[in-house]
């Protein structure tokens, strides 16, 4: 996969802007994707983070297979992590940790008090990759539509400090990816899921990446959503010809089809990262533990 310029210039920017702003915050929401638990996380994070209050949430949740979420919960809890599994956008889920933000309000002022300090807002940083749903977790947080959203990555470009009621101070940040991605199923990861901007990707070489990984991983849902049989299923003895093959036949399969009754793969290419994307192949995790 050709090098690609990941970090651009606002992102550096950010960065140094997120530094110095995590010395007013009272705790720390990285907002991650449930499907790449591990990807997405930014391997900087701890350095910076150190003797601040972090919530790791993987957010995009009811995308994930549950099954493999519920091992980087269980996996984290054995190291006193607080990691949350969270669908955004479900109404319950951000009562849910609305809840928690608040009790852990109620410590904090606790504590404040004791020590005879002023009680402020609980002053919260939101940070994580491009497009996990920072942004969408702050508004439903604070109950507006404050920050801008949208299913791009790279939407929010400037910190902004946003004020929930009396009880919280928010802090929306850009998106930022690690300065270098070292493996390809990292980059094909991050670019799957929407991570990266499409325009600067290869989009063939992620797509079949990704749909021979899912003949490993998810067979049976390949098979449901494309209409094709798969004969060797999870294993790793399926071969590229193989593959392609069957990515050919799934292309046919859904009327991608060029002049002369071929395949129109420039399309397929499109139409199988979107149906990623949007969950409609299923629930899918790209990451174990
Ligand atoms: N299915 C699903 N979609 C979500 C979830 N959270 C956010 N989204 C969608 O993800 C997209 C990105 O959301 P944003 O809130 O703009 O993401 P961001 O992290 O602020 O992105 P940048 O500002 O570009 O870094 C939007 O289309 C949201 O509707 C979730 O838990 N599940
Ligand atoms: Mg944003």
């Amino acid at each position: 996969m050709k090098e690609i310029n990941w970090f651009p210039g606002h992102m550096a920017k950010s960065r140094r802007e997120l530094l110095s702003s995590l010395t007013r915050a009272d705790l720390i929401l990285e907002v991650c994707d449930a499907r790449l638990p591990s990807s997405s996380r930014h391997p900087d994070l701890d350095k910076l983070f150190r003797k601040k209050a972090v919530w790791t949430i993987l957010g995009k949740a009811d995308l994930a297979d549950p099954s493999c979420t519920e091992k980087w919960l269980r996996q984290a809890a054995t190291k006193d992590m607080v990691w949350l599994a969270l669908n955004i956008l479900s109404y319950n889920d951000l009562m849910d940790l609305k809840r928690r933000l608040l009790d852990y309000n109620q410590q904090y002022i606790f504590i404040a008090r004791q020590k005879g300090k002023k009680v402020s807002p609980l002053r919260i940083v939101v940070v994580g990759i491009p497009n996990s749903g920072k942004s969408t977790l702050i508004n439903r947080l604070i109950g507006r539509k404050s920050a801008r959203t949208s299913n791009k990555p790279g939407v929010t470009r400037k910190l902004a400090w946003i004020r929930g009621g009396t009880d919280f101070e928010v802090l929306d940040t850009p998106g930022i990816l690690p300065p270098r991605l070292d493996t390809f199923e990292m980059k094909r990861n991050l670019a799957a899921t929407g991570a990266i901007p499409d325009d600067i990707l290869p989009i063939e070489e992620v797509s079949f990446a990704l749909f021979r990984q899912l003949l490993i991983d998810y067979p049976d849902l390949i098979e449901a959503r494309f209409g094709i049989g798969i004969k060797s299923k999870n294993t790793f003895a399926l071969s590229v010809e193989e593959s392609w093959e069957l990515f050919q036949q799934a292309a046919l399969k859904r009327n991608c089809l060029a002049s002369g009754g071929q395949p129109d793969l420039p399309r397929f290419f499109n139409l199988f990262i979107q149906e990623f994307r949007s969950g409609k192949i299923g629930r899918i995790s790209l990451e174990w533990p």
